[in-house]
């Protein structure tokens, strides 16, 4: 073998080498990094305080938890367990996300008040079918899908 051609070789090699471990590196950094839970936004509009036209809060109060409820519900999201879910108040008062029905185990959350521009996250560990509303204006009202992992 010529002298060239052995150096063109020992350089392929070294190249190769350098290419093959920093990409194992790179693989092996990602994999301490454990992954990330997903948020699913909710923004409560401005003007979600004006009661619209067809709410009736009998018909919430009756209906709402046990499915009849006739009033249709704005909200409705579909997340994997252990992801969380955040409310961010886009309106000019209070609002809460207080958890109605959740599934057998789960805990019933409750944002309490949520401020102007604040937020309130929660994570759902329970798979199942969670409803809430807000406590002062109950047409604010959401359904959570939480699928089984
Ligand atoms: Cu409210």
């Amino acid at each position: 073998m010529k002298e060239v051609q052995r150096r063109a070789l020992i350089l392929a090699v070294a190249v190769v080498a350098i290419v093959v471990t920093a990409t194992a590196g790179y693989i092996y950094i990602g994999s301490l990094s454990p992954a990330k839970p997903m948020v699913t936004l909710i923004r409560i509009p401005l003007g979600s305080s004006t009661e619209p036209t067809g709410f009736s809060v009998q018909d919430f109060q009756a209906n709402f938890v046990n499915g009849t409820y006739a009033f249709p519900i704005n909200v409705a999201v579909t997340i994997g367990v252990n992801n969380s879910i955040e409310w961010v108040n886009d309106d000019t008062v209070g609002h809460t996300a207080t958890a109605l029905v959740a599934p057998a185990g789960a805990l019933k959350f409750n944002s309490g008040l949520i401020s102007e521009g604040k937020s309130f996250s929660v994570t759902l560990n329970v798979p199942g079918v969670y409803k809430y509303t807000c406590a002062w204006h109950n047409w604010l009202a959401g359904k959570i899908t939480v699928n089984s992992p």
